[in-house]
């Protein structure tokens, strides 16, 4: 104890300075030549981060100490973006370490700058993790992440002859000061071999699981603060390594080469994040991942629980709950059960009891090419252990579907884990269906959806099982944080609650009447535009006006997402203008970004039509300031947090029922953006806040898209209708790729078929006059203020504090450790 006892840091100013001065001179070496802003940055972040590890400390002794129930956050992705800033905000520090750097000559802004984001997810589904875990910090509840530390984060994207290019990612180059390696606390991971059965002492049959390829897993640990609150949880993230005797082995052989060569096949595991976001991976490597994360997460909560209670796990499922999110680590089921059953010894009714009351499952999508499946060949050869396990589960619960169905061979079939057919396949939603005692959507529309349609069958057998949590999206990054003035003038007008109690925003709706604070707001609005426009200026080589209608769509590209739809409402405008039917018109700055997996031909295609479209539009002498179209390269956190309070328009325009949720959408409405939008995933809730009156809406809903499948005939709504008529026909005559013929046809032949399942054709004219009723809003600047406001006060809903709240109040049940502040 003694070693470790300290006085506690302090939080001012000159503290700041010194050990700021004492870091950059000793630990980094650097003096007043030093001209990078990246070792100004360093320094001031571990000054910051020995203030995060007191509170750390404190937050885990509390935890021992009241041997509380804890939940873990199982997660393939945890997109974290920056640390520094949000690390400050919620420490309370911003204003002593701002004014610190400015004593020092240095500009806190540009230090924060030049840290690289943490680009551990592909999009919505990473996001959410990283804010989920804000929440529970700030929440004070005991709640765990654990993901993986993958070496290179999502690709960083570049544009060349607007086409999309995949640069990797090295995050880790210069570091990571806000991690530590705990290697004390690594686990080993089996794979391949074959298993062995025999009887043992107790003349029970026991099965062990032999000849395997082990590898290392190694935890790297990052604090995660609460706001104000002295909490500080842990984000555990594993980094692959070879074993030790797996080098020898081969190095004593003679095999020096092979021995690197071994270290190098274990630690590829965590090398590389996968850059899909809704498509199945299919891949080894990918499995591995899977499996690695769920052996560590799974081996290190039951190490810490049998250094407590030895093998006596009675009271294991009172005390820990997992979360999976998503189906990616669903193979945690049978892991769990391997690691009772096997490596503890209790019977399968008791790891069973005790893996479905403490495994719980989120669906974060309908789309059925997302939900992950394995062929069984891979399974057996990878993990063959596993697989036995699997096809146990499996059949007990095909007696459990005949006892409640009897006869009926064809749910059967349907509800297999194993999927028959040429090639056998292992289907992880349903493992993780199976093994859950709570199964959720992210949105009221989706958790239907899976109730009705892709997991029917569940849902008719385990109705209780069942329930719908809203995402929402932490308001310390997407509105304190990110939006520092806005939140200043929200904060002067009804106090600072709403920074942890988001309703509370509701307080804002009478000053939407009031003129001087319309006036205030208006003017936030406008010099966050502007933020915009700089941010991006250099790398554009394009004048954007702050007066245009800043209308943005910025999220992954995919076809369900509509992109193209809002592209082919951009060359209706620039035809009009070319028509020369421009009466009252409206300047409009239509921003598009977002990447596309890289094996994804068809997003990638649309990112090359963006920027043919804007390179014809935006230097037509003609078109002028009326309309430009900009593809936002690399999108990624960093850059969504400028650009969310610089729009306008925030376009939300996916087929009805595809979306599963959506965030992006929140932080827009947070920062007082108007939605465009269809009746899908939390869109619908949004507008349920927010009231008809302050959301632009269009398109069919999902009953109708059901509906209108079979009978749906583009090409007679094209015929029918001459604007689209018109757009369709300048891109197919070539007008955007005159000197790349045919670069174009599968694009519109997409939209143009009766199987085009995101009907973007469909939804042309709705989507069109919309566009027209959120222009009339815009020029009327009083009108739009007024709803710019009443979203944001209408947000309250979307934040994560009430999402947790709710996980917590309907499947975690954890009780809020307070923390003593230092
Ligand atoms: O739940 C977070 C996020 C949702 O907001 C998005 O609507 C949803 O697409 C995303 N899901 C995924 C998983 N795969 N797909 N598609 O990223 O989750």
């Amino acid at each position: 104890a003694t070693i470790t006892k300290l006085p506690s840091l302090s939080l001012d100013k000159d503290h700041l300075i010194t050990d700021f001065k004492r870091y950059y001179a000793y630990r980094l070496g650097r003096d007043e030549n030093c001209r990078s802003p990246y070792y100004a940055y360093e320094a001031l972040s571990l000054v910051i981060s020995d203030r995060l590890i007191e509170r750390w400390k404190n937050t885990y002794n509390a935890y021992r100490d009241a041997d509380c129930r804890k939940a873990y956050y199982l997660s393939m992705e945890f997109l974290m973006g920056r640390t520094l800033s949000n690390a400050m905000l919620n420490l309370g520090v911003t204003d002593e370490a701002t004014r610190a750097m400015y004593d020092l000559g240095l500009e806190i802004e540009e230090l924060a700058d030049s840290e690289p984001d943490a680009g551990l997810g592909n999009g919505g589904l990473g996001r959410l993790a990283a804010c989920f875990i804000d929440s529970c910090a700030t929440l004070q509840l005991p709640v765990i992440g654990y993901g993986l530390r993958y070496e290179y984060g999502m690709f960083s994207q570049g544009i060349q002859n607007g086409e999309q290019i995949e640069r990797p990612d090295h995050w880790l180059r210069n570091g990571n000061v806000w991690e530590i390696e705990r290697p004390e606390y690594t686990h080993r991971i089996k794979f391949g071999g074959r298993t062995e059965t025999h009887i043992d002492e107790n003349g029970n049959k026991r099965t062990c699981w032999v000849d395997t390829n082990d590898i290392l897993a190694v935890p790297y640990d990052t604090p995660i603060p609460g706001y104000n609150n002295g909490t500080v949880n842990t984000l555990r993230l594993w980094k692959s390594t070879a074993t030790e005797e797996f080098n020898l082995q081969e190095f004593n052989a003679g095999g020096y080469a092979e021995a690197v060569a071994a270290k190098n096949t274990a630690e590829n595991i965590t090398m590389v994040l996968y850059p899909n976001d809704a498509n199945e991976n299919g891949k080894a490597l990918r499995l591995k991942q899977q499996y690695l994360l769920a052996s560590a997460s799974l081996q290190d909560v039951i190490a810490n629980w049998v250094g407590r209670h030895g093998n006596n796990f009675s009271d294991f499922a009172e005390k820990n709950c997992f979360q999976l999110n998503d189906t990616h680590p669903s193979i945690a089921v049978a892991e769990l059960m391997r690691l009772l059953m096997d490596v503890h010894g209790l019977t399968w009714d008791e790891a069973w009891g005790i893996t479905t009351q403490t495994m719980a499952y989120t669906n974060h999508t309908l789309l059925p090419e997302a939900l992950e499946r394995w062929s069984v060949g891979l399974f057996e050869s990878l993990l063959p252990r596993l697989l036995e396990i699997i096809y146990d589960i499996n059949a007990r619960f095909m007696a459990e579907v005949s006892t409640h169905w009897p006869g009926d061979l064809d749910r059967m079939r349907r509800m297999s884990i194993i999927e028959e057919g040429a090639e056998k396949q292992v289907r992880m939603a349903y493992l993780a269906i199976v093994g859950s005692y709570s199964i959720n959507g992210v949105a009221e529309l989706h958790s239907k959806l899976l109730q009705e349609g892709l997991f029917k069958d569940f849902y008719e057998l385990w109705p209780s099982k069942f329930n719908n949590k809203t995402n929402g999206v932490t308001p310390r990054r997407w509105l304190a944080g990110c939006n520092p003035a806005l939140a200043e003038l929200i904060t002067a007008t009804i106090g600072d609650a709403w920074i942890t109690d988001l309703s509370e925003l509701q307080k804002l709706k009478p000053y939407a009447e009031d003129a001087a604070f319309r006036e205030k707001w208006l003017a936030i609005q406008r010099q966050n535009k502007q933020r915009l426009i700089d941010y991006k200026k250099s790398e554009l080589g394009l004048e954007l006006s702050a007066d245009a209608l800043f209308d943005v769509q910025v999220k992954r590209i995919h076809e369900y997402k509509r992109q193209l739809l809002n592209v082919l409402h951009v060359i209706h405008l620039y035809d009009r203008i070319k028509r020369g039917d421009a009466q009252d018109w409206v300047n409009r700055c239509v921003l598009i970004g977002g990447k596309a997996a890289p094996g994804y031909v068809m997003a990638k295609n649309i990112i090359k039509f963006i920027n043919n479209v804007s390179n014809v539009i935006n230097f037509d002498p003609d078109v002028g300031n009326k309309l430009k179209l900009v593809f936002l390269p690399n999108y990624r956190v960093s850059a969504m947090e400028i650009i969310c309070t610089g729009a306008d328009l925030s376009e939300q325009i996916s087929t009805a029922g595809k979306e599963a949720s959506g965030t992006g959408n929140m932080k827009f409405m947070m920062n007082g953006a108007i939605t465009i939008g269809t009746l899908d995933g939390a869109n619908i809730e949004i507008l349920e806040e927010v009231g008809e009156d302050n959301f632009f809406l269009f398109g069919l809903t999902e009953d109708q898209v059901e509906a209108m499948k079979g009978h749906y005939d583009p090409n007679a709504i094209i015929e029918q209708d001459n604007d689209l008529k018109r757009v369709v026909n300048l891109i197919e005559c070539g007008h955007f790729n005159l000197m790349e013929p045919g670069i174009f046809d599968d694009l519109v032949n997409s939209i143009k078929s009766p199987y085009d399942p995101w009907m973007t054709v469909a939804d042309f004219r709705s989507y069109v006059d919309a566009q027209n009723r959120a222009e009339k809003a815009f020029v009327d600047t009083e009108r739009w203020t007024k709803m710019s406001i009443l979203n944001c006060a209408s947000s309250g809903k979307f934040s994560t504090d009430r999402t947790i709240g709710d996980y917590n109040r309907d499947i975690w049940k954890l009780t809020p450790v307070r923390i003593d502040e230092l």
